[in-house]
């Protein structure tokens, strides 16, 4: 799959920067859909954070109260208004969706890879958590799982261990790669599947936030806790959901 990427960004090299300063309107990738609901508002066509599902103490056995509250009137708000700032800068279509961008992010300065990944990476993470105890329970996509993985056990501890072993900052994925299979990878910083430099590139369907910010409240340096405890949040019908499309 990744020689098939490689070779599409080449030849993205070699023309679409041309095709993008003519303002002719990128398309999503091959492979790839929209798949969340990343809102602007409809006033100036800015990217703005939907509200949270859930409130900031509902899942405070996994994740306390003051780091939900923090991670997304802070962090994930500045990421927001950073690739707001961006956008209005580097951008002239301004009906282009978050995906369109992160597709095409290496035509783009560091401060945008880093905002527009910062903001779809959030928007998703915070759709892939609930309060509400819930599992999987869509057959099919457990036998997929069961058949690219081996076990669920097993696609856990993959998961499990690209959250762990992730240097420094950044986040966990599991993807449905072009070929239809699923894999699970890590990225760094804000990065995320859908850019165009990825080496892990796919649809993504889950992610984990393993940037300290996510959990140091209340974990410190225990990140192998932090992520145990996320499968007790994950949004398992959020997630089907994203596999089905
Ligand atoms: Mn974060």
């Amino acid at each position: 799959m990744k020689k098939i990427f490689n070779t599409r960004r080449g030849f993205l090299l070699n023309s679409g920067k041309a095709a993008i300063s003519l303002g002719l309107s990128q398309t999503i990738l091959p492979g790839f859909t929209k798949i969340t609901d990343v809102l602007k508002n409809n006033l100036d066509n800015l990217f703005v954070q939907k509200p949270l599902a859930y409130r900031y103490d509902s899942l405070q056995n996994s994740i306390d109260a003051l780091t939900m509250e923090i991670h997304y009137t802070k962090h994930a708000a500045g990421y927001c208004k950073n690739l707001n700032d961006s956008f209005s800068v580097e951008i002239k279509d301004k009906n282009l969706c978050i995906e369109k961008i992160l597709n095409h992010i290496s035509f783009y300065s560091t401060k945008m890879r880093n905002n527009a990944g910062g903001h779809f990476n959030h928007e998703m993470f915070w759709q892939c958590l609930t309060p509400k105890t819930n599992t999987l329970t869509d057959q099919q996509f457990i036998e997929k799982i069961n058949a690219d993985f081996g076990s669920f056990e097993n696609f856990k501890t993959k998961f499990n261990e690209a959250a762990k072993t992730r240097f420094g900052s950044g986040w966990a994925w599991l993807v449905k790669q072009q070929d239809g299979k699923l894999a699970i990878c890590s990225t760094a910083n804000q990065d995320n599947p859908l850019m165009d430099i990825s080496d892990c590139m796919g649809q993504p369907l889950l992610c984990l936030d393993v940037w300290e910010h996510a959990y140091y409240l209340k974990y410190q340096n225990k990140r192998a806790d932090y992520i145990n405890n996320f499968w007790n949040l994950i949004n398992w019908n959020y997630v089907t959901q994203l596999y089905k499309v």
